[in-house]
C-alpha cells in the first residue's frame, strides 16, 4: 500500500471537483483529485451550455476566465415558442441588467484541466474502487486502486464531487441520509452538429408533439434537444428523423430557416429531480451532482454545482487559513436552501414546457394558462428571468 497525505481529497474530476481544486490550490490549500475516468472521457461529455453570472465570476476568481471571456457569448434573453408564437424573455430588462453566458461545459472543463496542469495540480485519473473511511473521525482517509496497486490518502476533509453515480453519497449511512426524488416519464435526445445555430438566442419550444430546445456552443456549433419517451434509444434515431421531428416542433419560419447537418454526438438523458440531505457527514462534504440533480430545462445543474463550490470554498478556506469553522458548519444548510429553489424552478419550467403522457385535459388547460399568464404579466416574466440568470449566492 502506498500512502500520502493532503488537506483535502476531492473525489471526482468533473467541473465541481476541478473548480474546487483550483480555488483551494490558489489559496495555498493542498488537495488531490481522484477521477475514475480518463481525461479524454471527461472532456468527451457534452453537457451544460448556459452559465450564470455566479459561475462566470467563480471561474474568473479561480484564474480561469480568460478564454471564457473571449470566446463565450453573453445572452440578454431567450425565446419560448408555443402555439405558433415566439415570445421573448428579456433577461437583462427583467433581471436588473443581468445576463447569462453561453460557454460549454466541455470548454469549462478543458480550461480547468489546463489551469490545474499549469499549477502542477494533483489529479489522479483511472482510479478504481475508491472507498472512504473513518468519516466520523478527524483522521479520515481514502483508499483506491490504480493499475493494480492499492493507495491510501489521509486528509482533514473529503469532498464528494463524484456526480450522481459516485461513491461519496453512498458512503453516508442510510439512517442519516434523506433522499428526495422525482423521475419524469421522458428523456431528452440531444444532438450536437457543426451548423450555425437556428437563432441568435436559445428557443425553448412547447409543442403537442413534445418539448424541443435550440441551443448552441458558438457561431458554427449548434446543440438541439427533443423530448422523447424513455423507451427510445439514441441509435434508433437517424439524423434525418431527428431533424424532421425537431422542425415539426418549432415555429415554421425557424424550421424553414435552419441549417441541418450530420450529428457529431447523439445521446438520450433521462430527466430527474433529486436532492440528498444533509450535504455533510462528518469529514465528508458533498457538492454538485453527487448531492442533487435537476432536469436540464432551466439550465441549472452545473450552475448549482458552482454555488456549492462557492460555499464550500469559503468554508474550507476559513477553516485552513483563519481557523474559523462557522461557514463550514453552515455549508449544508446554506447550499440546500439555494438547491431547493433551483429544484423548484427546474421542475416548474419542465412542467410548463413538456408533454406528460398521463396529462388530463384539465392539466393541459392549466399548462396553457400558465404560458398565457407568463406572457401577459411583467411580474411573471421578471420571476422567470430572476431564476434563469441565477438567484444570488
Ligand atoms: P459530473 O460532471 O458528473 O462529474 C463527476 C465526476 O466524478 C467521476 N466519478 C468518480 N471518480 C472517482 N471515483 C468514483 N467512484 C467516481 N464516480 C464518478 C465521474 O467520472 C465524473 O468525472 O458532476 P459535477 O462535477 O458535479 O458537475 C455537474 C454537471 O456535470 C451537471 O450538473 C450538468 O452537466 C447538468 N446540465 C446542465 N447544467 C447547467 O447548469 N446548464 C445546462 O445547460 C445543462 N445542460 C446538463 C445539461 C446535463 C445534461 N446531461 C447529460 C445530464 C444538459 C444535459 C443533456
Ligand atoms: C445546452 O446548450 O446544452 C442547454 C441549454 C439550455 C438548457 C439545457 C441545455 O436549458
Amino acid at each position: 500500500m502506498q500512502s500520502q497525505s493532503t488537506q483535502v481529497v476531492i473525489v471526482g474530476g468533473g467541473p465541481s471537483g476541478l473548480l474546487l481544486s483550483q480555488l483551494l490550490h490558489r489559496a495555498g490549500i493542498d488537495n488531490v483529485v481522484l477521477e475514475r475516468q480518463t481525461r479524454d472521457y471527461v472532456l468527451g461529455r457534452i453537457r451544460a451550455g448556459v452559465l450564470e453570472n455566479g459561475f462566470v465570476d467563480l471561474m474568473r476568481r479561480a484564474g480561469v476566465g480568460e478564454r471564457m471571456d473571449r470566446d463565450g457569448h453573453e445572452h440578454h434573453g431567450f425565446h419560448i415558442a408555443y402555439q405558433g408564437r415566439l415570445d421573448r424573455i428579456d433577461l437583462a430588462g427583467s433581471a436588473d441588467g443581468q445576463t447569462v453566458m453561453v460557454y460549454g461545459q466541455t470548454e469549462v472543463t478543458r480550461d480547468l484541466y489546463a489551469a490545474r496542469d499549469a499549477m502542477g495540480g494533483k489529479i489522479v485519473h483511472e482510479v478504481a474502487d475508491v472507498a472512504l473511511h473513518d468519516l466520523k473521525t478527524d483522521r479520515p482517509y481514502v483508499t483506491y486502486d490504480l493499475h493494480g496497486d492499492t493507495h491510501r490518502i489521509d486528509s482533514t476533509f473529503i469532498v464528494g464531487a463524484d456526480g450522481f453515480h459516485g461513491v461519496s453519497r453512498k458512503s453516508i449511512p442510510a439512517d442519516v441520509l434523506r433522499e428526495y426524488e422525482k423521475v419524469y416519464p421522458f428523456g431528452w435526445l440531444g444532438v450536437l452538429s457543426e451548423t450555425p445555430p437556428a437563432a441568435a438566442e436559445l428557443i425553448y419550444a412547447q409543442h403537442d408533439r413534445g418539448f424541443a430546445l435550440c441551443s448552441m456552443r458558438n457561431a458554427k456549433l449548434s446543440r438541439y434537444y427533443i423530448q422523447v419517451p424513455l423507451t427510445d434509444r439514441a441509435e434508433d434515431w437517424s439524423d434525418e428523423a431527428f431533424w424532421e421531428e425537431l422542425k415539426r416542433r418549432l415555429p415554421v419560419d425557424v424550421a424553414e430557416g435552419m441549417q441541418t447537418g450530420p450529428s457529431i454526438e447523439k445521446t438520450i438523458a433521462p430527466l430527474r429531480s433529486f436532492v440528498a440531505e444533509p450535504m455533510r457527514y462528518g469529514a465528508l462534504f458533498l457538492a454538485g451532482d453527487a448531492a442533487h440533480i435537476v432536469p436540464p430545462t432551466g439550465a441549472k445543474g452545473l450552475n448549482l454545482a458552482a454555488s456549492d463550490i462557492h460555499y464550500l470554498f469559503e468554508g474550507l478556506s476559513d477553516h485552513f487559513l483563519r481557523g474559523d469553522d462557522e461557514a463550514l458548519e453552515g455549508y449544508s444548510e446554506k447550499a440546500l436552501a439555494r438547491v431547493w429553489k433551483a429544484e423548484r424552478f427546474s421542475w416548474w419550467m419542465t412542467s410548463l414546457l413538456h408533454q406528460f403522457p398521463d396529462a388530463s385535459p384539465a392539466d393541459l388547460r392549466l399548462q396553457q394558462a400558465d404560458l398565457e399568464y407568463l406572457f401577459s404579466s411583467d411580474a411573471a416574466q421578471a420571476s422567470l428571468a430572476e431564476n434563469y440568470v441565477g438567484l444570488p449566492y
